[in-house]
């Protein structure tokens, strides 16, 4: 009965580890050197995240959690039919469930069609998902955003909500942002609705505690990191020699997460046939996170070629969820 209710659309993916060579490669010769985000993401990457996102001072989750809770019969009702719900990066749905809870409270049906690179974190999830709703339909993709777009657009019966939630917006450099809603935008019909959640611009220490969090756990997510380059690419980093920073740039409106050197050192990256220099106080970038204000939202919006027609905040205004139309 779950499987009738259930499709899988598998993507051929590039596997991870060319792109973790390509990536690795590219971002260690850049100026400053970086190493992509993506791959904080191996399997105890994903672990220490849960860590991370159930710390008190990491406010994102909770917050997220209250808006849905608070608004997400009347983000339903924005609808005048049972919808399509998008939702890019999925992972384990805790947070859309809450959203898939009140559509189903407004209309009674949902079509859901999570996208996620992980084919067995997807299986499993739909899995939950449909074993707890029964007018739940749900349409899996297993490959990137662009897929998950893609095979949405096919199925097109139906108004249309595209989810980008956790503030994963903010991890993106805002050309790349831009870049990602128009292709979002190019999917939307006049009736869609595409709902970004945004991290707000706020006080220096509250954005600092947690990210340089006091427990050590972003600092061991970042480490964990450096580790699977001296495992996966021979690498010979010298954990000792790095230390875990992250900072507010006010100008930029990111927190500037990543390691620094703390002497100067050569480090060998075997698979790559690659060599490194580090100089001391040298800061080798894994991941921004943007905080944004109101005006920069709205710029983001018209910059895709979208307009923001509802925006919700939590009780204590930490972070906004941003509904948007073509
Ligand atoms: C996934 N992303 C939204 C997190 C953030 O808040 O930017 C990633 C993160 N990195 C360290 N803490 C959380």
């Amino acid at each position: 009965q779950i499987n009738d209710r259930f499709q899988l659309h598998s993507l051929e993916q590039e596997d991870v580890f060319s792109v973790l060579v390509r990536d690795v490669r590219h971002g260690l010769s850049n100026d400053p050197k970086s190493i992509s985000c993506v791959h904080l993401y191996d399997e105890i990457g994903s672990e220490i995240f849960e860590e991370i996102s159930a710390m008190p001072e990491y406010y994102l989750p909770e917050a997220e959690c209250e808006i849905f809770r608070e608004r997400g019969r009347e983000l339903a009702s924005l609808f005048d039919h049972p919808v399509s719900m998008v939702d890019l990066g999925s992972g384990s749905s805790t947070k859309t469930r809450i959203l898939i809870e009140a559509f189903q409270d407004v209309h009674g049906s949902v079509r859901y069609f999570p996208v996620d690179v992980s084919e067995t974190m997807l299986t499993e999830s739909s899995h939950d998902l449909l074993s707890d709703y029964d007018d739940l339909e749900v349409i899996g993709v297993a490959g990137d955003y662009d897929d998950g777009l893609r095979i949405a657009g096919e199925h097109d019966d139906r108004p249309r909500l595209v989810a980008f939630v956790g503030s994963t917006i903010g991890n993106f450099y805002p050309n790349d942002a831009i870049s990602l809603m128009r292709r979002v935008r190019r999917l939307l019909g006049p009736k869609d609705l595409f709902l970004l959640t945004t991290d707000l611009r706020k006080e220096r220490s509250t954005l600092e505690q947690a990210y340089d969090d006091p427990h050590g756990i972003t600092a061991r997510f970042n480490f964990n990191m450096v580790d699977r380059l001296n495992r996966e690419l021979d690498a010979n980093f010298d954990l000792d020699a790095l230390e875990f920073r992250a900072a507010f740039d006010e100008e930029a409106g990111w927190i500037d997460m990543g390691l620094v050197s703390t002497r100067n050192q050569k480090v060998r990256l075997d698979v790559l046939d690659m060599e490194v220099e580090l100089s001391e106080g040298e800061f080798i970038r894994t991941e921004i996170s943007r905080k944004f204000t109101l005006p920069e939202i709205d710029q983001l919006a018209r910059e895709s070629g979208m307009k923001v027609v509802n925006q919700w905040f939590d009780s204590k205004n930490r972070l906004g969820v941003n509904i948007l139309a073509p």
